[in-house]
């Protein structure tokens, strides 16, 4: 499989893993798993096959972890990143002291005044280094690296998940603990 090929396997399934399982006719299980036969077999039947050793390809190959595999090799999921509800029974973890988070400069004078805010998504994404960061906010133009004390969040009592893929996962960040504003 080429990566362009990869690439366009992975956004569709991130779109339905993430965002319209339906569109598939598949539910997702709690913690957002999906049969893998059952996934394979929906692909298909909507004009996208994926093989398993292609999906296989997918999932280890992507640089994000996007998706995982449970145990058993049966069932899978994306890490993050749901627009649907589902609850992925993250566990809370203690974050790194600093955390970063890339975004655009035009988001500045909201983030300033309300802070990080989960927008479309379940949580605010944040990054355990500077350039996974900017790597995040380039998708937006020109980065703007902001610095999160992720310490006095956690000793506020504010809590954190780690995603499966290295993403750190919190409800909001208040803009005093943001540096870089
Ligand atoms: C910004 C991709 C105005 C925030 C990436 C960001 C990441 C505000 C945008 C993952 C705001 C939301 C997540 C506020 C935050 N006012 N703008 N108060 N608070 N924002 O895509 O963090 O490809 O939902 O800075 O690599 O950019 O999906 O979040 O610019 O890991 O696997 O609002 O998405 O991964 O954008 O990216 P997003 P994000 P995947």
């Amino acid at each position: 499989m080429d990566s362009k090929q990869a690439t366009r396997l992975s956004k569709f399934l991130s779109l339905h893993l993430r965002h319209r399982p339906a569109a598939l006719g598949l539910i997702l299980q709690e913690g957002g798993w999906v049969n893998v036969d059952g996934l394979l077999t929906a692909c298909a039947a909507h004009g996208t096959p994926i093989s398993l050793p292609q999906l296989n390809e997918i999932v280890e190959g992507n640089y994000k972890k996007r998706f995982a595999f449970d145990a058993s090799g049966t069932r899978i999921r994306a890490q993050q990143g749901h627009s649907v509800e589902v609850d992925l029974q993250l566990a809370p973890a203690v974050p790194p002291a600093v955390l970063y988070h890339g975004t655009a400069p035009a988001a500045l004078p909201a983030i300033r005044h309300e802070g990080l805010q989960k927008m479309g998504r379940h949580h605010v994404h944040l990054s355990p280094d500077a350039e996974t960061a900017r790597r995040v906010g380039a998708r937006r133009g020109q980065p703007h690296i902001l610095t999160v004390d992720a310490a006095a969040m956690h000793a506020a009592g504010l809590v954190f998940y780690e995603s499966g893929n290295g993403v750190w996962l919190v409800d909001a960040v208040p803009p005093q603990y943001l540096g870089g504003l």
